[in-house]
């Protein structure tokens, strides 16, 4: 993995779930070409001994160019846009306290809503057979989503009217992290504030995200 030879061959690794969306979004923003290879989570597709070589962590997505493979959703947003995005103004910010202000979005999109509630829920709702039941770490678990979905939306109004982006003005990666997260909440029945409904409005109504929804589809 690394520096290897240059290939315009890239492969995009999963479907079906919530953060191979974020991928496919992103390569539908930036009306990127790519192989799909539709393998699934708990199917014994991330275990393959193929797999494993790409990414010893057996999890989607992993976007692959050459021997240059890169795991973790967020980071393939954020590859694709600092690459790709300049057409289109997708790439992140390089004014260091506009960088911030993304990373910032990018960090709270995966630890507060991904990893700290969303993924909790997920591990002791759906996946309880596996990892347990855990009522009280479930009940935090909604509990803490909800109390960060309203520090977002004052966030996002930063004592005026609310942005139409986290960035303002402009669509970027950290939306695709924020909108995929809010979904995922919705799905689990939390409610969100009426500006986080209005924000997902704009964000799922983009012709990317109708395209990558669409590729998202499980076999
Ligand atoms: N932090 C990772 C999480 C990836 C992840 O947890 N993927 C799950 C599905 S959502 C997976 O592939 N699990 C392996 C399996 O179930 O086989 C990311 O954002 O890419």
């Amino acid at each position: 993995m690394g520096n290897g030879p240059v290939t315009d061959h890239r492969i995009l690794w999963g479907v079906g779930t919530s953060r191979t969306l974020r991928a496919l979004w992103i390569l539908a923003e930036l009306d990127l070409p790519y192989e799909h290879r539709r393998i699934t989570s708990r199917s014994g597709e991330t275990h393959t001994p193929e797999y494993t070589l790409l990414n010893p962590g057996q999890k989607i997505p992993a976007l692959q160019e050459g021997d240059f493979v890169l795991t973790e959703s967020a980071a393939i947003v954020n590859y694709l846009a600092g690459k790709h995005g300049a057409a289109k103004n997708l790439c992140p910010p390089s004014d260091p306290r506009l960088r911030a202000r993304y990373d910032q979005w990018c960090f709270f999109c995966m630890m507060e809503l991904d990893a700290n509630t969303l993924y909790v829920i997920r591990k002791h709702e759906d996946l309880h057979a596996l990892y347990g039941e855990a009522p009280a770490a479930l009940l935090a678990a909604r509990d803490g989503f909800s109390r960060q979905a309203v520090a977002a939306v004052a966030r996002l109004k930063n004592g005026g009217s609310c942005a139409p982006f986290v960035m303002g003005e402009q669509f970027s990666g950290a939306d695709i992290l924020f909108t995929t997260c809010l979904t995922g909440a919705i799905r689990r029945n939390i409610e969100l504030p009426r500006e986080l409904h209005e924000y997902l409005a704009r964000t799922t109504a983009r012709a990317a995200y109708q395209r990558a929804l669409a590729a998202n589809q499980r076999p």
